[in-house]
């Protein structure tokens, strides 16, 4: 008898976590930032869906390359995905940049610093999120750039950008 009602307890108990999996999605709590993970090239841990008001933090495991995590909102018609928007030309993507919410450059084996917004994503919808640091860029000469270039992309030497190294993503921002 006692075993039996230990069984039930234990596939009531069960079905409430498969019930809770199913019905409320768990995102991560807006108390805390959420860490995303630069490398060569991607980024790692990008929660696919965050609640309005999370704040994106930024850590760059590369020894060699400077990264950064810009975040764009896409707009609410726009639904292609973002493997087809990183392949269009430079000119046509740069129509999504007046959606800018965020960038946080982080040096190599650093943490990230924010340079533009607050690194918080206030708004719902679906945002890019894209690393356009050139590829082989020297970190240092890349940073004294940017802070000379009044919010403009620094003109630094080296390669196609990261993200067409594959260092991109998405966020889609909830209420
Ligand atoms: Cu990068």
């Amino acid at each position: 008898m006692k075993r039996k009602h230990l069984l039930v307890a234990v596939i009531s108990a069960a079905l409430a976590m498969a019930l809770a999996a199913c019905s409320g999605e768990s995102l991560p709590s807006t108390d805390e930032p959420v860490v995303v993970t630069a490398v060569d090239y991607g980024f790692e841990g990008l929660p696919e869906r965050v609640k309005v008001g999370t704040t994106l933090a930024l850590e760059n495991e590369s020894m060699v390359e400077l990264h950064e995590l810009v975040a764009i909102r896409l707009p609410d018609d726009e639904d292609r995905s973002i493997d087809d928007l990183v392949q269009l030309p430079p000119d046509e993507f740069a129509a999504f940049f007046p959606g800018l919410a965020t960038v946080v450059i982080a040096p190599p084996g650093a943490e990230g610093f924010v340079v533009e917004g607050t690194g918080t994503l206030s708004e719902p919808g679906r945002y890019a999120v894209i690393c356009a640091i050139p590829t082989g860029a020297n970190p240092d000469e890349y940073l004294a750039a940017a802070a000379e270039s009044d919010g403009e992309p620094p003109q630094v030497a080296g390669g196609p950008p990261h993200l067409a190294m594959g260092m991109y993503g998405e966020i889609t921002v909830v209420e």
